[in-house]
């Protein structure tokens, strides 16, 4: 693997239903993660996709009156579209339908066979359609009507049929080193104790092919069984980088499987075990990021309260939503929706804080220099202040993103921002204007200058305001190398800055 690569993945999401805000969340954050990344000059291969095998979705076609193959190439195009209306920089977008999907998928079952991983026997027990898993009697409760229920809260019906399984249960002790000797492998922390505890638990061999349907990957040499969908699913990531061509080794192992904590033992368990036992590197990183509800309520159809991305996108703008989802909650916690905290947000952080900052410079330059200002002619201590200030937050954000804190992040670019305002306050260059031009100039050159590294910071989190205001000041990201982004002497003093329009229109429910 390449040193200077990075491959972050979402979970491919099943085409049942259509795409909802938890989707967009997931997507939007390991965007910014992989923009950032791409900005700080890594071959970056940044992956989404969808799940399109499994009982889940061949119901789901029936229910519709679809044959599945049609039905899941309809469904397919919502969450292509969105990738689009979300601005997701994706590299590529897999489907585990596709032949070279399933090529890698067979691939893998051959080794685990070769490698004495699997065996054939008959599988009694639960099994949660929707959440596609399979659970033991202990964890199984009975509602008031009688219903059996999943931990998650979903139907399980019984299950008794011809079954190959994974030996699951030969990995425990290798899973609990593995752990241990990685200590990165699982964030956020309290995650991973829950997994760890999980295995210490002890895991039974695992059914990894179904017979009494038809919608999956077929096994090798045993056409009756279809391949549990979890199993397929898991090893888009590695189908999608070209496994089993060896070109996979360019971006294997993953750096960063981002997921909702939902799918976490999937990921942090099964798919290691599947690995190890293949001989191939488990990922670096799982990172399970937390859980939205709408105005306090769990998301759901049934509820009537699904969440649509693209309404929420016409109505509040498609930067200010990416903003919100990852300012509002801790990556990791859990949060909740509410278009009235989504409009304290603009009211507050954007248009008060960042819009502000702009629109008050700008219209300075534009109205006293004539929209030019001339280079830097004297720095004080207290200019320097704010003036090395990017730098260091730089150093501070590399780390926030390496632990996927992504609201850190925000909040330590927004420390950037109020101190830019204080220094505006204090400074008073409206004053200054009147008594010392040259003074002014100097102030409001140093205050562009942090405008601008403020906008770049913020490219990854907010692509289409970071270049408007870039463009304000006559620079573009796009022209802007990594070299010039880390020095200060970039501006174009040719440019000459307009009347600002205000970026940030505020609501007024505040
Ligand atoms: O689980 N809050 O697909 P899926 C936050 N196909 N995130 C949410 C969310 C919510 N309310 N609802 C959904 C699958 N998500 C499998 C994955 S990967 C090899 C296979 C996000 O369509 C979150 O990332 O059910 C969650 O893990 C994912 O969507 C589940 O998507």
């Amino acid at each position: 693997m390449n040193n200077n690569s990075f491959f972050i993945t979402t979970p491919i999401y099943y085409v049942n239903d259509s795409p909802h805000i938890g989707h967009a969340y997931t997507s939007i954050a390991c965007d910014v993660i992989a923009r950032f990344n791409r900005l700080n000059n890594k071959t970056t291969m940044f992956l989404t996709g969808t799940d399109e095998h499994g009982l889940k979705i061949e119901q789901a076609a029936k229910k519709n009156k679809m044959d599945t193959k049609k039905f899941v190439d309809q469904m397919n195009v919502s969450f292509k579209e969105l990738t689009k209306t979300l601005n997701l920089s994706n590299d590529f977008f897999v489907r585990t339908t596709e032949a070279y999907h399933k090529k890698a998928s067979q691939h893998i079952w051959d080794i685990l066979k070769k490698n004495n991983q699997i065996y054939l026997d008959k599988y009694k027990g639960w099994y949660s359609v929707s959440d596609e898993a399979y659970f033991n009697e202990d964890e199984i409760t009975t509602d008031k009507s009688g219903k059996k229920l999943a931990p998650t809260g979903s139907e399980v019906q019984w299950v008794e049929e011809e079954s190959y399984f994974f030996k699951l249960s030969e990995w425990q002790d290798k899973l609990l080193d593995f752990y241990d000797k990685n200590p990165k492998f699982i964030g956020p922390e309290s995650r991973k104790n829950e997994v760890v505890s999980f295995v210490k638990n002890g895991l039974n061999d695992l059914s990894i092919s179904r017979t009494t349907f038809s919608w999956g990957v077929e096994v090798p040499d045993d056409k009756k069984h279809v391949m549990y969908v979890w199993l397929d699913a898991l090893i888009n990531y590695l189908s999608a980088i070209g496994y089993p061509d060896k070109k996979y080794k360019k971006f294997w192992p993953a750096d960063l499987h981002v997921v909702g904590k939902d799918i976490i033992r999937f990921h942090a368990i099964y798919w290691p075990a599947f690995l190890l036992a293949a001989k191939l590197e488990p990922p670096k990183r799982i990172f399970a990021h937390g859980w939205w509800t709408n105005e306090g309520k769990k998301i759901s159809k049934s509820l009537g309260n699904v969440i649509d991305p693209n309404e929420i996108i016409k109505e509040f703008g498609l930067d200010t939503l990416r903003f919100f989802l990852l300012k509002e909650v801790p990556f990791g916690n859990d949060g909740d929706f509410s278009k009235n905290s989504l409009q304290r947000r603009i009211n507050n952080d954007l248009a008060n804080d960042l819009g502000n900052l702009i629109q008050r410079v700008l219209t300075i330059i534009n109205k006293n220099f004539d929209g030019k200002l001339n280079k830097i002619k004297e720095i004080n201590e207290n200019d320097k202040k704010l003036y090395e200030y990017p730098e260091k937050l730089l150093k501070t954000i590399s780390k926030n993103y390496e632990k996927q804190e992504l609201h850190k992040v925000i909040e330590n670019i927004w420390k950037l921002i109020s101190e830019s305002n204080k220094y505006v306050d204090e400074s008073a260059p409206w004053e200054l204007v009147k008594s010392n031009k040259d003074r002014a100039g100097d102030v409001l050159n140093i205050l562009v200058v942090v405008i601008a590294k403020i906008a770049i910071y913020l490219a990854p989190i907010m692509p289409s305001v970071s270049e408007n205001i870039l463009k304000k000041i006559g620079l573009s990201i796009k022209n802007l190398s990594n070299e010039d982004i880390l020095k200060y002497d970039f501006l174009d003093l040719s440019y000459k800055i307009e009347k600002p329009k205000i970026i940030f229109q505020k609501f007024d429910n505040d």
